[in-house]
């Protein structure tokens, strides 16, 4: 809890300067202001989302393309933008941090909260680095989320500027691919490459780009 105590104070300190009178927010906001309103279902300006993916980054990129995980963890499967069934989710299963989790992928696309969904699992993250694990899954990417919905749900809530887009599909790079709990059970989105036949092979990608066409 320690820490998770300090990051929420490094975080206050560090909140972004903007221009923008409309990207403002309401009163002095931290994290826990930006988790309660995608609790809401309301989505973050442009200015808290780039706030928000610039500061994942910073964990994601520590992380391992095989992430180790703890357990107690409650391990979870394709999102899709669906915001209720996350809710539904978290009201069976505990809310993080009380429960911890492992989402592998498919945050978005398909269903009309995607940006919501996906914003408020970046959000957990930051806020409870060590309580939820965020693996890629094949949606997140540059061509497949211009094919089945998020991007146009991002231009569609951020002013028609894909720049919004731009900054979540960013973000997707720096995803682990894949997790293991407790050293023994591994978890991932979808299949393996033909050429990949232990762990050592994973951990060897260069996990930071556009998932190439052949995975
Ligand atoms: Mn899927």
């Amino acid at each position: 809890m320690g820490s998770e105590n300090e990051n929420k104070e490094f975080l206050k300190n560090e909140i972004p300067q903007t221009t923008n009178k409309a990207d403002q927010p309401t009163s002095s906001h931290n994290l826990d202001l930006f988790i309660e309103k995608l609790y809401e279902c309301q989505p973050l300006s442009s200015s808290e989302v780039k706030f928000l993916i610039e500061k994942v980054k910073e964990i994601l990129i520590k992380e391992s393309n095989v992430q180790h995980v703890r357990a107690p963890v409650t391990v979870c499967g394709d999102i899709h933008g669906q915001f209720w069934d996350l809710m539904e989710l978290f009201k069976i299963g505990g809310k993080c941090p009380e429960t911890n989790y492992l989402f592998m992928g498919d945050y978005v696309d398909r269903g009309y909260y995607s940006v919501e969904s996906v914003s408020l699992l970046l959000c957990l993250k930051l806020r409870y680095p060590n309580r939820i694990y965020l693996t890629r899954g094949n949606h997140e990417t540059r061509q497949v989320t211009q094919v089945y919905g998020f991007y146009d749900e991002c231009m569609r809530k951020y002013n028609n500027n894909p720049q919004i887009w731009k900054f979540f599909t960013d973000l997707f790079d720096y995803l682990p691919l894949t997790a293991v709990v407790e050293n023994s059970i591994f978890c991932l989105h979808g299949g393996l490459s033909p050429a990949i036949d232990c762990l050592d092979h994973i951990k060897m990608i260069d996990r930071f780009q556009e998932v190439p066409h052949d995975g």
